[in-house]
């Protein structure tokens, strides 16, 4: 911050806590004890206020995109709603709203971006990394208290974003070494980190603006992050930008890929879900099988009721009690929240039409139950748009064949625009509250 032109944050907030505090200056010793600590240890060519500032500003645009599409996913889940909420209430509830089930593809493309562009700014996000590193050892560690706090908010920040990213990446690839609940964590760590990267585009900007204004810093700016004594490069800075770019738009090509889809999933290498599973009509992306949750033929046969409940009572509906109801058939996606969507022929009754037969004509909610007994995503609770809308199915069918027992068999939720983790398979309850 000494280094900077006096930006409207930077100047006001630090100036008056620096000028309210005293200076740590004399508890420190003046000489670094370590090499790291040394300004001239680190030889990089390549650093400097430009180069972070190029970067910066990359991430700039991207991450107020992801993080707003990741707080979209959260609105998507609908947490108002029966048992939908994962995170505690928070003060920015207010700005919760219903989901809308128009257009259809609304959560396969914010959810799309939130991962495919979080994939691709990673490289980014680690190169800004790798060109601050020497601020992790400026000595004195801190120079005030301002400094300190600074530095506090750094911490935060770095430990924010790489949790952010490590935890989105590892669940994309549906690998949990941990033991929390991944969607607590990540919509947690994201708070923690949109705080302290608020704070620290408005002290940094002005630098930032400064740099990528003039591309001639010497006069106006000192340059804090060029190596005093920088050994002969051995890639332009240009080559670095480059590189990191490539990695970044492979990232974003193989991501998209499996995010719209279609013939472009083939583009999706990295992606856990990238091949299919099932047989012809079947053939499309499956999140959980059947065996992996323990649903087994024996309860999804013949013997097989859905349960609708509503102010009407109770009724048991057989499988070709359902086929006998008007059908009717959509193309709609599935979209996953790990970033990944398919687009299918659904075919089924319409949940409007359950609706009414329960005595709920114009339903509030349904709560949707599955027959699986154990593990996530048994239930959910959709709302009154939600079983409005005519596109709203219980699908007993999918590309004019029987659903597989790994799509669901004997019936299962496809609602427009709803996130697929909502999409329940094996449906064993609907209750509509009027
Ligand atoms: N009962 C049940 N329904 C479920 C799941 C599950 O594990 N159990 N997984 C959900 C998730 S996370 C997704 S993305 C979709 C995927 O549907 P598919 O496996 O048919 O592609 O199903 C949803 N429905
Ligand atoms: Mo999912």
């Amino acid at each position: 911050m000494n280094s900077g032109p006096p930006g409207l944050l930077a100047g006001t907030v630090a100036g008056s806590i620096r000028g309210a505090m005293p200076t740590l200056r004399s508890l420190v010793p003046e000489d670094p004890p370590a090499p790291p600590f040394r300004r001239d240890f680190w030889r990089s060519p390549l650093r400097g206020v430009r180069l972070t500032s190029i970067l910066g500003a990359t991430l700039l645009v991207a991450i107020p995109l992801v993080s707003v599409t990741g707080l979209l996913s959260h609105v998507a889940y609908n947490p108002g709603l029966g048992e939908n909420r994962i995170v505690a209430r928070g003060p920015f509830d207010v700005l919760l709203f219903d989901w809308p089930t128009h257009p259809a593809w609304l959560y396969a493309a914010s959810q799309g971006v939130h991962v495919t562009l979080g994939l691709a700014a990673f490289p980014i996000v680690l190169a800004k990394l790798w060109s601050v590193i020497p601020k992790l050892f400026v000595w004195p560690p801190a120079r005030s208290v301002a400094h300190a706090l600074e530095r506090a908010s750094l911490a935060l920040l770095v430990g924010a974003v790489l949790f952010e990213f490590v935890t989105g990446i590892l669940n994309i690839q549906n690998y949990y070494p941990w033991k929390f609940n991944f969607v607590e964590a990540h919509y947690y760590g994201a708070w923690v980190f949109l705080g302290a990267f608020g704070l620290h585009v408005g002290l940094k900007f002005p630098t930032m603006w400064a740099a990528l204004r003039k591309p001639r810093l010497s006069q106006e700016l000192a340059d804090t992050l060029a190596a005093p004594a920088p050994d002969p490069p051995t890639i332009s800075r240009r080559g670095l930008l480059g590189t990191v770019g490539a990695a970044s738009v492979l990232l974003a090509v193989t991501g998209a890929g499996q995010s719209i889809g279609g013939p472009f999933r083939r583009l999706a290498l990295l992606a856990p879900r990238g091949g299919t599973s099932g047989d012809g009509p079947n053939a499309f992306p499956v999140n959980k099988t059947a065996s992996a949750v323990g649903v087994g033929p024996d309860r999804t046969g013949a013997s097989w009721r859905l349960e609708l409940k509503g102010p009407a009572g109770a009724v048991k509906l057989s499988r070709e009690d359902l086929l006998r109801l008007d059908q009717h058939a959509y193309d709609l996606p599935i979209a996953c929240v790990e970033g990944w969507s398919t687009t299918q022929r659904w075919s089924g009754v319409r949940l409007r039409d359950l609706a009414r037969m329960a005595g709920a004509a114009d339903g509030r909610e349904v709560r949707v139950q599955s027959l699986q007994r154990a593990g996530e995503f048994r239930q959910t609770t959709l709302g009154a748009d939600q079983i409005a809308d005519e596109r709203s199915l219980l699908a007993l069918r999918v590309n004019a064949t029987d659903l597989s027992l790994d799509h669901g068999f004997p019936a299962r939720i496809i609602v427009p625009a709803l996130p697929g983790v909502h999409c329940t398979k094996w449906v064993s309850d609907l209750e509509f509250t009027a």
